[in-house]
């Protein structure tokens, strides 16, 4: 293709020259999204020329708008109008409807209620030994090496029915999709060597012949028997629980654990309560918004509050300052099991929102479950360390002491 992407127009929209994927804003992303959102209804990103949303009505109606807000020129910066894309595009986060809907359907009903029920017990089980075996070595741990980062690995990857070699590709694979949806900075940079090597691994777990007989991973197959995908379509179904399903729970779960280290009050609350879990995690993914930003593309002219966004111009969604607009939510930089998180756009909204967030929330429903049950009380115990990734919010190290009942 020669034509190169539209660019020029600041649309009459505020401009900001700030870089939101530089380390300085990864580091700590909240005076930005607070900029934003004061700064207008859209804000024209000088240095990317794209346009963001960062306050939460503006977020939650283009999410639901995927007419004019489309997501199959890519969810990233780069637009599959006029550039190649790194790996095949995803057939449901990268496409619109009619195509994207047969996936959809399919995910939807692989990752639903029933499939969840026949985990549940196992999962728990597997959560109260993670603990009782990190326990074991010590009352002082690593919230996201010890627990976030091994829970997800222990039981997400056999139910998709992937095999055991070469499971630690698994979170640096999902690593470098994540800064793929930003610009090729340093991060990308980072991943690059290895992209080939980390994709023909996960392309291989992909495979009927190479997934196990039962999972998740085989009845996206068994879907494409009965004709309800296509068998070019079922591989690239499974990978997209292999890129969207790890890194977001690890650092969902470390949020989590963050959350409730630093509100001390909020523990005690779920330990009185252990039904709250699953709020919990909710209020975790509003609080911390694991997925921070993607894009969208517009189709037509669009209006966003007085502002037209011309037709092809990239857009970038602030889930994470939607998730802390004060218009929204009050005291919205709280932690705090007492407010009812939903409506929350950490899982996005519409369409796309999470195919995969009941599993989600039995992952980490399950962890800090058999948490509360040993765990009396969870404090920092040094010093934190943030990962930084052009679209997740993540944490590399999470130094925690606990006191046992
Ligand atoms: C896919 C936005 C994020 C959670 C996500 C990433 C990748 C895929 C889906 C969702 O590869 O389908």
């Amino acid at each position: 293709m020669t034509a190169t992407v539209p660019t020029g127009t600041s649309a009459g929209a505020p401009t900001s020259d700030v870089d939101p994927f530089s380390h300085e804003v990864l580091e700590d992303p909240l005076p930005m999204h607070e900029a934003l959102r004061e700064a207008g209804s859209v804000v024209h990103l000088s240095r990317y020329d794209t346009f963001a949303l960062a306050r939460y009505d503006d977020v939650h109606e283009a999410l639901l708008n995927w007419q004019d807000f489309q997501s199959s020129a890519g969810v990233g910066l780069s637009n599959f109008r006029y550039e190649e894309p790194w790996r095949p595009p995803s057939i449901v986060l990268e496409a619109d409807p009619p195509r994207h809907d047969a996936p959809r359907r399919v995910l939807q009903k692989v990752l639903g209620p029933r499939a969840l029920r026949r985990l549940r017990e196992g999962w728990a089980a597997d959560a109260d030994a993670l603990v009782d075996e990190v326990l074991a070595r010590g009352t002082s741990f690593d919230a996201v090496r010890d627990v976030a980062a091994t829970f997800p690995l222990r039981v997400f990857p056999d139910a998709v029915g992937i095999q055991e070699e070469g499971r630690e590709h698994l979170l640096p694979y999902g690593d470098h999709a994540f800064n793929a949806f930003g610009p090729a900075n340093d991060l990308v940079a980072k991943g690059t060597p290895r992209v080939a090597e980390l994709s023909a691994w996960v392309n291989t777990q992909c495979r009927r012949e190479v997934l196990a007989p039962t999972g998740f991973g085989a009845d996206i197959w068994a879907a494409s028997d009965r004709g309800d995908i296509t068998p070019e379509q079922a591989p690239l179904a499974v990978r997209s629980l292999l890129t969207a399903g790890v890194d977001t729970t690890v650092h969902g779960i470390s949020a989590l654990l963050y959350a409730f280290a630093t509100h001390p009050d909020q523990w005690q609350r779920l330990r009185a309560e252990p039904s709250l879990a699953r709020t919990a995690f909710d209020e975790a993914v509003r609080w911390e918004s694991p997925v921070q930003t993607f894009f969208r593309t517009a189709t037509t002219d669009v209006r966003v509050g007085d502002v037209v966004i011309p037709e092809g111009r990239k857009i970038l969604m602030f889930l994470a300052a939607a998730n802390r607009d004060p218009r929204r939510w009050a005291d919205p930089d709280r932690f705090d099991l007492s407010r009812d998180p939903s409506g929350h756009v950490g899982f996005g909204m519409g369409i796309h929102q999470c195919v995969g967030q009941h599993v989600a929330r039995l992952e980490a429903e399950s962890i800090v479950t058999a948490l509360a049950r040993r765990v009396a009380t969870i404090e920092i115990a040094g010093p934190t360390v943030r990962h930084h990734n052009n679209t997740l919010r993540a944490w590399e190290s999470i130094p925690v002491r606990v006191a046992l009942d």
